[in-house]
């Protein structure tokens, strides 16, 4: 069967659905194709940390209502080293930034119930999804549909938000995109714990056997991390071995324990930076992890795909508006610029807080840098300006949202 679309979305993580949500609201015809089942979208754990940008753009696209009423505000966190506790009073600094934890799962849930609510098509559980004639002005995708019938989408454009591991990027002819992979000597044993978080802030640990942090889904349930070796597997972790690891690592002088309580749930997640450039081709558009991964530790891979998404819609608005096709074309150039920031504050970050084992030159180091690090107003502040989140560019996303949530 052939139908025909403005916008053909391929994925429907956060990058797909809040650009379909977005076209939607500027009255861009767009139809979204995800390969796997809605109930897998809505349960799936991932990331939890929103910058002060990523709500505004949630609240402008009209999907701010749960998050106003259950997000939980941070003004501030914690970082541990050498048996000592420093609190960041990010709001309080100089240009000062807050945060919002609230999980991404909960975010593609209310898109996804807006969608409902305005009707247009989703696809779910569709297979053998195809990119057709790239190089044309009328480009397709061929895929078989959750009842097995070939059907063929065409379109004016194609967004690629399919994750890493989807279909759009490696449609792009051999020799067009230049890859910039980057890979970690140890990866992330994640753990969600029916335990009542230790406080309400988020606690990152520097340690000699590795870097943990505490992290928090509700007052009653902890999200924890835990540096493994990338052969590690989880079941090498059971929960005795997960809390006392957990106690070791977060320990400070003085009688400190976290609370401990049982394991809901556990997986390994890799750590891998990637870049690929340029972000189009022809009408072919790559954002979120389809084009890009950052490393868990600074959680900017969800915020990451939603600035992506705010400049492609730009340019996909001004051009079905003003018929003006120079905003599309800048996309790559601009949505770059701000990936490398949050790429090179991703990889600092990640190394500053976990430890190689045998790399004591890089130890002392990394003592001395976090030491350097909670002592200055300065450097806290250059810190907190991108770890809070850098400003959409060409978009007015600087107001704290204290007032918001
Ligand atoms: P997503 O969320 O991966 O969505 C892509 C969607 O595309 C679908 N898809 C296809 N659909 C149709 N046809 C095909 N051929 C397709 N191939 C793939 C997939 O099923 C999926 O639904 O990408 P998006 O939208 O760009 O969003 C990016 C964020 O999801 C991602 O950056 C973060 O979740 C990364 N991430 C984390 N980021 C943080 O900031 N903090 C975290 O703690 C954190 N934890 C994580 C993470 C990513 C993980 N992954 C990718 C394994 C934990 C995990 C386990
Ligand atoms: C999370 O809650 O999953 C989270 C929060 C902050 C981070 C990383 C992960 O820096």
């Amino acid at each position: 069967m052939k139908t025909h679309t403005q916008v053909a979305i391929v994925g429907a993580g956060p990058a797909g659905l809040l650009l379909g949500r977005l076209l939607h609201l500027a009255g861009i015809e767009n139809v979204i194709l995800e390969q796997r089942s809605r109930k897998f979208l809505e349960d799936r754990i991932r990331a939890g940390l929103l910058e002060h940008a990523t709500v505004e753009v949630l609240q402008q696209a009209g999907v701010d209502d749960r998050l106003r009423r259950e997000g939980d505000l941070h003004e501030g966190f914690e970082v541990r080293f050498d048996g000592t506790r420093t609190r960041i009073p990010m709001s309080e600094l100089p240009g000062g930034r807050t945060t919002v934890l609230y999980p991404q799962q909960e975010v593609v849930k209310d898109l996804l119930a807006a969608r409902d609510i305005t009707g247009d098509r989703i696809d779910f559980e569709v297979s053998d999804v195809r990119v057709m004639d790239l190089d044309s002005n009328q480009p397709g995708i061929g895929f078989r549909d959750t009842n097995d019938v070939e059907q063929e989408l065409r379109c004016d454009f194609i967004a690629g938000c399919d994750g890493f591991h989807g279909v759009c990027r490696p449609s792009i002819p051999d020799g067009v995109l230049k890859s910039f992979p980057h890979d970690y000597p140890f990866a992330w044993l994640g753990v969600l714990a029916d335990a009542a978080p230790n406080g309400r802030e988020l606690i990152y640990a520097h340690h000699r056997n590795g870097f943990a942090m505490q992290s928090l889904r509700s007052p009653t349930i902890s999200r924890l991390y835990l540096q493994v070796p990338p052969s590690d597997s989880v079941e090498h972790w059971s929960d005795e071995r997960i809390w006392t690891e957990l106690q070791t690592r977060l320990a400070i002088d003085g009688d400190w324990k976290i609370s401990e309580g049982p394991v809901l749930y556990k997986n390994l997640n890799p750590m891998r930076s990637f870049v690929t450039e340029p972000l189009q081709y022809g009408n072919l558009f790559l954002a979120g992890d389809a084009a890009h991964i950052v490393p868990p530790t600074a959680a900017k891979g969800l915020n990451l795909a939603v600035s992506d998404i705010t400049v492609l819609s730009d340019g996909l608005v001004t051009y079905y508006k003003q018929g003006d096709r120079s905003v599309l074309d800048a996309y790559s150039g601009v949505a770059l610029r701000r990936i490398w920031r949050a790429q090179e504050f991703s990889r600092s970050m990640t190394s500053l807080l976990h430890y190689v084992p045998g790399e004591e030159f890089e130890a002392r180091l990394q003592h001395a840098r976090l030491a350097g690090l909670v002592s200055s107003e300065a450097a806290l502040k250059a810190f907190c300006e991108v770890y809070g989140g850098l400003p959409f560019e060409g978009r007015n996303h600087h107001a704290s949202i204290k007032s918001l949530v």
